[in-house]
């Protein structure tokens, strides 16, 4: 059986999935790449010999051709296409975040379980990532002991999308909010947020984040998202026994004339191959078996209630308890 799959939107991330569905992922034929930019999407169907290119993505997702969708576009569409695909009955793998508003996340929720099937994921692929999932399984192995502590830093060279209101807390934080959420298997309870130069400092300056969990942890994550010099996202988990790095993001360590130095990726493609490939090949197995993989709405939701509360407490200064309505019995 092989899934016809649309691509909404055509920028990095279409453009990239598009790539890897075509020359890496058996199963699936590119039936549709859709963008509001109509040259843009006929620039990525033509390199991955996709069948169709359109222009509206409400109607790429009815097109009774269409098996499945893939939605990377604008971060303000993610919900509405979402609850486009749940309308018409069609898995769907969403980019992260899944909203900016919680609100917008208890929509789909309620759409996904009115239809009674599983039929979102969420695109927090580095939970497919193969340091993540090692640093998992040794503390689920027991060999750290208890998790006590996850230091997290996520820096880019300059602002993706360009520089948006709160966008490291909301646009790039949330892979940090969703990994350790679950590495440590344990929901956030508060959220403090500092930034240097404090409320007055640009939206682009770094923001610093303290996050306590329902079992005790506490997380500490940094954003950059205009380091300047690499993208470099590192992480430890302390543990009672013994601590876990993630392995470290760069292309090459290099020892040349008299210095040792590294070459670090320009943005986080390279460094999240593996979990890309091994997302989305998860995902079609999961069309496949009915079982759902990965992050749910369910994750969604959660990932931008920390994002909202982590908002509140950079505008007030002051820590912000994260709340949460009850797990639905349909994300158990
Ligand atoms: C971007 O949207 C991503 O998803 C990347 O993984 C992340 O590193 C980057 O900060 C985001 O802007």
């Amino acid at each position: 059986m092989t899934v016809r799959l649309a691509i909404i939107g055509a920028g990095i991330m279409g453009g990239d999935h598009a790539r890897l569905f075509a020359a890496e992922i058996p199963g699936v034929t590119l039936q549709t790449i859709c963008d509001a930019d109509a040259a843009r999407a006929r620039a990525v169907a033509d390199k991955v010999g996709a069948r169709h290119v359109a222009s509206d993505p409400e109607a790429a997702i009815r097109d009774g051709n269409v098996d499945a969708v893939l939605i990377a576009a604008p971060d303000p569409f993610h919900a509405p296409l979402t609850l486009a695909c749940i309308a018409a009955a069609k898995p769907v793998l969403c980019e992260k975040p899944l909203s900016q508003s919680t609100r917008e996340c208890l929509a789909v929720m309620e759409a996904e379980e009115r239809r009674g099937k599983r039929l979102v994921q969420i695109g927090f692929m580095r939970r497919f990532d193969p340091s993540y999932v090692e640093i998992k399984n040794l503390l689920a192995s027991g060999a750290l002991g208890k998790a006590l502590m996850f230091h997290c830093f996520h820096r880019n060279v300059a602002p993706a999308y360009g520089v948006q209101d709160s966008m490291a807390i909301c646009n790039s934080a949330p892979h940090e909010f969703d990994v350790a959420r679950w590495m440590l298997g344990s929901d956030y309870t508060s959220i403090s947020v500092f930034r240097p130069g404090g409320a007055n400092a640009p939206q682009s300056a770094p923001v610093f984040m303290v996050l306590e969990t329902a079992g005790g942890q506490l997380v500490d994550i940094e954003v950059n998202i205009s380091a300047a010099y690499g993208y470099d996202v590192r992480g430890e988990l302390v543990g009672e026994k013994g601590s876990a790095f993630l392995r470290a993001p760069v292309l090459a360590d290099v020892n040349l004339g008299l210095k040792s130095y590294s070459v670090y990726p320009e943005d986080w493609r390279p460094r999240f191959v593996e979990a890309y490939r091994r997302q989305n090949l998860a995902w079609l197995k999961s069309l496949a078996s009915g079982v759902p993989a990965g992050a749910s709405a369910w994750d969604g939701y959660c990932a931008t209630a920390v994002a909202e509360a982590g908002v509140a407490a950079l505008r007030t200064g002051k820590t912000v308890a994260v709340e949460h309505v009850a797990r639905p019995g349909f994300y158990a």
